[in-house]
């Protein structure tokens, strides 16, 4: 348990502190490689958490919400509880607490010293648990146990041309698949609402077993004439999607494994997360809550974003070759300025420094291609952009997020089509949207419903308020 919450539980009932360390040491101790029965053992204590939370603190204000605010995409305003991670403008993202540096050191990896395997990450964003790794490999088994994906998901896909958009097919195929939701079933049955979250466990399990068929699927249909490639049983999560794209090399498991774990999370206030949990909250499904997220990440000033980096510096070295002197690069960042148009991978709605998620995959291209003339010029735009974002004065966050690196290192090892790149951000952010969904239904919280103003609305309310208080 992290400390700041067992803190926090010691204040706010003294019986509870006693109940989480019993369920602290107990878990510790226990060899219990189940996921879903860890989780049941936690909702009880999660429940009471809640209401301690709410019964001392409910009336708390969380700050003020102002006009510029409300018609500004909500910036700032403290709206939804998401507990699986955590992000800070200067550090970026914890996961469960945990930094990317400390995760890199303290989840299980697949070789020594390697990357974490992304089954440890789905463990510790459930739980807040560090788990060992007979726990990631039970969990690896039971995700493998349940990648079966029916085959009319495959005849709708069949449907679209091959020209559709890779994410507008893996949106489809995650609609077809909804078929299977067992909360679907529950509900129309007549499930007791204390038990929402079992068939959600089950529905989020699955999907997430079933995303890297699916979405390797629509890989090898769209740019490999077809040519399926079966799962390999002996993989890990990440190494086998990257094994069923068509990639052996060992080294692109591990940046798989690395981008998939970094991918999964970053907090619920982004457009994707936001959906899935503003969906879920009128208890449609987990399928039909990814999907909706899916749709968000598709944008391009969200997952799209990685997909249009690459293609802008395939367009620099095309238009004025790799071999740039800055200021050659700084006019080009000008001209795309100046059409209007974003730098992509650069700023980010929350985050005020340089993202930790560009960093790792920094210091892996340091590790593995320092040569690469593409991730040079990654790294001249490092230098370059910033400054000239901060001279424009209004971008609040001049510095590279977690797009501005990935595409880079994916066609070094051969994953060139760019326009899949976001695929595989949608199959990664699935182990963070759906662990917290599952805990959405656990703790019962409500259907999202905030209000919305119109101008005359903010106007007559602006004007009351200066009356009263001038
Ligand atoms: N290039 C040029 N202008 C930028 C910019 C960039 N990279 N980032 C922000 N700006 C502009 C905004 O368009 C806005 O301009 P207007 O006032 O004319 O509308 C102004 O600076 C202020 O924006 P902001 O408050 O700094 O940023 P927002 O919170 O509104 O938007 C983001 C955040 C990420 C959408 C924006 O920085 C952007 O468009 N970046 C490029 C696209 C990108 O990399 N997206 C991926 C983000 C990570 C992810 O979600 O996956």
């Amino acid at each position: 348990m992290p400390r700041a919450v067992k803190l926090l539980l010691d204040q706010l009932k003294p019986s509870h502190s006693a109940r989480w360390s019993r369920y602290y040491q107990a878990s510790s101790a226990a060899s219990n490689a189940d996921l879903r029965a860890k989780i049941a053992e936690m909702v009880p204590d999660e429940r009471e958490k809640l209401k301690a939370i709410k019964s001392k603190y409910g009336k708390v204000s969380l700050g003020e919400t102002t006009v510029d605010m409300a018609i500004g995409g909500m910036r700032g305003i403290k709206g939804m509880l998401w507990e699986t991670s955590l992000l800070d403008p200067e550090e970026g993202i914890r996961f469960r607490g945990m930094s990317i540096p400390e995760c890199q050191k303290k989840l299980p990896a697949a070789i020594p010293g390697g990357e974490p395997i992304p089954e440890g990450f789905l463990w510790l964003l459930s739980t807040g648990e560090v788990p060992t790794k007979e726990q990631v490999n039970a969990l690896s088994e039971d995700l493998r146990s349940r990648a079966k994906i029916p085959g009319h998901v495959f005849d709708v896909i069949n449907a679209l041309p091959k020209t559709a958009h890779p994410m507008t097919q893996l949106t489809t195929g995650i609609m077809a698949l909804q078929t299977e939701s067992e909360f679907a079933k529950a509900y129309e049955g007549g499930l007791h609402k204390s038990k929402y979250w079992e068939p959600v466990y089950e529905d989020s399990m699955n999907l997430i077993a079933r995303l890297p068929e699916l979405a390797a699927y629509i890989y090898r249909r769209v740019y490999k004439g077809g040519d399926v490639i079966a799962a390999d049983s002996s993989l890990d999560y990440a190494a086998n999607f990257a094994h069923m794209l068509g990639f052996k090399d060992e080294l692109m498991h591990e940046l798989m494994r690395l981008y998939v774990s970094i991918h999964s999370d970053h907090e619920g206030g982004n457009v994707s997360a936001h959906t899935v949990h503003l969906v879920g909250s009128a208890l449609s499904d987990p399928y039909l809550s990814f999907a909706a997220g899916m749709n968000g990440l598709a944008g391009p000033l969200h997952g799209l974003a990685n997909q249009e980096v690459l293609r802008w510096i395939q367009q620099v070295v095309d238009e004025i070759g790799s071999e740039v002197s800055l200021d050659q690069l700084k006019d080009y960042i000008h001209k795309t300025l100046k059409s209007g148009r974003v730098v992509p991978g650069f700023g980010h709605a929350v985050l005020r420094k340089t993202d930790p998620r560009y960093i790792c995959q920094r210091e892996f291209a340091l590790k593995h291609l320092p040569e690469d003339p593409m991730f040079k010029m990654v790294s001249k735009l490092f230098e370059v952009v910033p400054p000239i974002l901060l001279a424009g004065g209004k971008v609040k966050n001049p510095w590279p997020n977690v797009d501005a690196h990935s595409g880079v290192l994916l066609q070094y090892y051969g994953l060139k089509e760019q326009n899949y790149y976001t695929v595989l951000f949608g199959v990664s952010r699935a182990m963070g949207v759906l662990s917290q969904l599952i805990w959405d239904r656990a703790l019962g919280l409500p259907i999202e419903r905030p209000k919305s103003m119109t101008f005359e609305y903010i106007e007559n309310y602006c004007k009351s308020k200066a009356g009263m208080t001038a």
